[in-house]
């Protein structure tokens, strides 16, 4: 039985991306349910239907839900080593998980001020003091990591893998509220940009045409 990911709005939802790319990034086959988010009751209950979290992305795997972007991208390393979500090593692995989880636990200023909305036209805003603390703590973490890591690649353990897709929709961010980045983070960023997997989602988010006021308010 194919897999299926459960994900809302690619313009949007920053959290569906993550286990979208680990996925399509590693060529495994997913069949794609779309429920937009925050249109009311009906499509709510959809989601409800998937998971009783109320909360998108959810992967399907047969009798198997897992909900939670973290948590669907364990299980889709474990479910397919080939794909080598994580170092090998297991200092870097360490590492990966240290940061792919501070990303999913923390930030919550950026994500306030800047939330993922690739139809955004690129534009700076004032950001506030926790924000851009944010940015400065995002910007270390991905240059400790090219610095470390580089020699093995261009994402941030080398080959692309968990912690990459985590920090994903940063990259919109960045570019879209024209965040000055040092140079390492541009190339880094430059890297993310010509991944197919994201290029297919970035082209598929702005194609959308649904709109959700709350998030267009910066
Ligand atoms: N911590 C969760 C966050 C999931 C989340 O907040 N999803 C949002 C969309 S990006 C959602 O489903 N919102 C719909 C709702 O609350 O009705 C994760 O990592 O997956």
């Amino acid at each position: 039985m194919a897999l299926k990911l459960v994900i809302g709005n690619k313009n949007y939802s920053s959290w569906s991306m993550r286990p979208w790319l680990a996925l399509r990034a590693n060529n495994i086959a997913f069949d794609e349910v779309f429920i937009p988010l925050y249109t009311g009751e009906a499509d709510k209950q959809r989601i409800l239907n998937f998971t009783h979290s109320g909360k998108v992305p959810a992967l399907i795997d047969g009798d198997v839900t897992i909900w939670d972007s973290l948590s669907i991208i364990e299980y889709v390393a474990e479910r397919f080593p080939e794909t080598r979500l994580w170092p090998e090593d297991r200092a870097r692995r360490a590492h990966a998980r240290s940061i792919s989880a501070e990303m999913h636990s923390g930030f919550a200023a950026l994500r306030n001020e800047c939330g993922m909305n690739l139809h955004r036209p690129i534009g700076a805003i004032p950001l506030s003091a926790d924000a851009r603390a944010n940015v400065t703590r995002i910007q270390e973490i991905w240059i400790e990591c090219r610095e470390r890591y580089g020699k093995l690649g261009p994402y941030l353990f080398g080959a692309f893998g968990a912690a990459d897709a985590m920090f994903a929709p940063v990259v919109h961010r960045f570019r879209t509220y024209a965040i000055a980045v040092a140079p390492e983070v541009q190339a880094y960023m430059e890297t993310m940009m010509s991944l197919p997997a994201f290029q297919q989602w970035t082209r598929a988010g702005v194609a959308e045409t649904l709109v959700i006021d709350r998030f267009e308010t910066a």
